[in-house]
């Protein structure tokens, strides 16, 4: 016999999470209990409820979807930080929140946790404009109905959903689920819109001389990956990917062109795409930040491929699934490989560093040189917003390495829980994380998870005494921030049974050491804090700072 709870849990896994992560409070004690009961479901604790958002979100990122179950209001409203991330960065997180008692609705009483208010609805509206789709579960018999909505539609549009369980009705009976193709079936194109827009694009494509592909960071939402890079040989162009796309086309690639990013682009990506006479962009997202402060974005002749639209030449056509689209125009088109040919001309390697002198003063430079060293194709690199975005970007990823960055919401402190939840789904791979001292101080507590269940990821944490980023765009005295031990946590954290590893890098040798004892170590997270200048940062970082204030600053324009 089913119940809410385990018709959830048994969702859950049919869709194929084979976890869920969670913090206990008194409105999801039951259903806590229900879940546990769905064998193949591991419940995965979390330090606080904005974590366990972000824990399921980095979840996503390996899984392709997750689940977090908090507590009423208090558990809820933290975790909405990271729903609003997961809708930002297209990952179908299902957000479940206990709820207070049915009868208690409608009634005279108050409720703790709450605004000490008698509308309990104020959660379910939050969530309805963070998610793609909110339900409140008050009946059993509804139950089946309303989460099945939620996670199809969840996983259809690769955004977040929220279902609202009533504490009283998590162990009440319901319907045992019918066939999961339900929920999980995809959407497919409408064939004439499908046609017409392969047909629109190859027209568009064989009147111009030079196009170019520019990869963006939808493409892996849409599970276009492959698609993409059958278009790109067919054509045999450039293929140049936007910042938030780094690693969604191999960069190992011939036709690989580096990240296009204005300013502080990679390899020659600025030159090639502003040499091109069309530019096709694919699951692209062009912001403030991603335009470099509106400074680089293609004009002129575009071809817009989203999730679910192809847009060009005063055309839109609508329920055109991208994967479709690329396959279909990769064998319709002709080879159109102009850009390729002067990518080749004007493509320089960039130097490789040399290592710095052992015992000299830790740099950037040095560091991001270690760090390249461990990347190898069984790794994901985890950059966090801040400098290491900009130093990140700069790796250069063997076949098989993945790269996730958080480009779109930008909330520093992500990483620490998105690489947790991150590890605990994909267990076989290298997990390295490149986090900065700030944006470390909101989240720090979930290494003591990672301690927990033994995980062995390495975190650069980069102390360079502040907030980096913030102070390139604009500097003052709020930018400064109260300095931590971050090595000697890892003592407090592991208490009495833990086994992760602290250490503290001053130069390049000491660095050298602690990457050798960090890949020894199997039974727990290793955290190297790299201590280095306040002022050392990354060339692109001074450049696109400069590019961001300056959008930041213009004035009202008038009316
Ligand atoms: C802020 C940012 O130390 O990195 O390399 O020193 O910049 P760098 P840190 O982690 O500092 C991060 C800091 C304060 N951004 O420079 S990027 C504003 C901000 C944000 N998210 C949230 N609050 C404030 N991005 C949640
Ligand atoms: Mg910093």
């Amino acid at each position: 016999m089913y119940t809410v709870g385990t018709y959830l849990a048994a969702r859950l896994s049919q869709i194929g999470l084979k976890h869920h992560f969670a913090v206990a409070g008194d409105f999801n004690l039951v259903l806590l209990d229900e879940l546990l009961k769905g064998k193949e479901l591991e419940q995965v604790y979390c330090c606080n409820e904005l974590n366990c958002g972000y824990a399921a979100e980095g979840y996503a990122r390996a899984c392709g979807a997750a689940a977090a179950v908090v507590t009423f209001s208090v558990g809820g409203l933290s975790a909405m930080n990271a729903i609003g991330g997961a809708y930002a960065e297209n990952l179908p997180v299902i957000l479940v929140s206990g709820a207070p008692n049915t009868n208690d609705r409608a009634t005279e009483h108050l409720i703790h946790h709450t605004l000490a208010t008698h509308d309990l609805s104020y959660q379910l509206e939050i969530a309805r404009r963070l998610t793609v789709a909110a339900v409140a579960i008050t009946s059993a018999i509804d139950a089946p109905h309303q989460i099945d909505h939620a996670i199809r539609t969840a996983l259809r549009e690769k955004k977040p959903a929220y279902i609202e369980i009533a504490c009283n009705i998590a162990a009440a009976p319901c319907a045992e689920p019918g066939p999961i193709s339900n929920v999980v079936a995809e959407e497919l194109s409408d064939p004439e819109s499908l046609d017409a827009a392969i047909a629109t694009a190859d027209e568009f494509l064989r009147g111009k001389r030079k196009p170019v592909l520019l990869i963006g960071s939808k493409l892996r939402a849409a599970g276009a990956e492959q698609q993409a890079l059958e278009l790109a040989e067919a054509l045999g162009c450039a293929v140049a990917v936007m910042a938030a796309a780094k690693s969604f086309f191999p960069e190992e690639h011939p036709q690989f062109a580096g990240i296009y990013l204005g300013e502080v682009s990679t390899h020659q990506a600025r030159e090639i795409i502003d040499w091109s006479d069309a530019v096709l962009c694919i699951g692209t997202i062009f912001n403030d930040y991603s335009t470099v402060g509106w400074s680089a974005m293609p004009t002129g002749s575009v071809l817009i491929a989203d999730s679910e639209r192809v847009y060009l030449d005063g055309h839109d056509f609508a329920r055109v699934c991208l994967r479709d689209f690329l396959s279909g125009l990769a064998r319709k088109t002709e080879k159109q490989d102009a850009t390729m040919v002067e990518y080749k001309r004007v493509h320089s390697e960039p130097l490789l560093e040399s290592p710095a002198t052992p015992d000299a003063k830790l740099t950037r430079t040095e560091l991001m040189r270690q760090i390249q060293g461990l990347v190898t194709s069984d790794c994901t690199i985890v950059a966090e917003t801040g400098d290491s975005w900009f130093n990140g970007l700069r790796l250069k990823l063997p076949a098989g390495a993945r790269f996730e960055i958080e480009m779109q919401w930008g909330s520093i402190g992500w990483s620490v829980p998105a690489t947790f939840g991150y590890a605990v789904g994909a267990p076989n791979r290298r997990i390295v994380a490149m986090i900065g001292d700030g944006s470390f101080q909101l989240t720090a507590q979930e290494v003591a998870q990672m301690i927990r269940r033994k995980l062995p990821v390495v975190i650069f944490l980069i102390n360079n005494h502040g907030y980096t980023i913030e102070v390139e765009i604009h500097d003052g005295p709020y930018n400064n921030i109260k300095n931590w031990d971050y090595a000697g946590l890892m003592q407090a954290f592991n208490a009495e049974d833990g086994h992760g590893l602290g250490m503290r890098a001053t130069s390049g040798a000491e660095l050298a050491d602690a990457i050798e004892a960090a890949v020894a170590h199997h039974d727990g997270p290793t955290l190297i804090e790299c201590i280095i200048d306040r002022d050392d940062c990354s060339p692109e970082l001074i450049s696109w700072g400069r590019l961001v204030a300056r959008a930041n600053a213009r004035p009202p324009s008038p009316q």
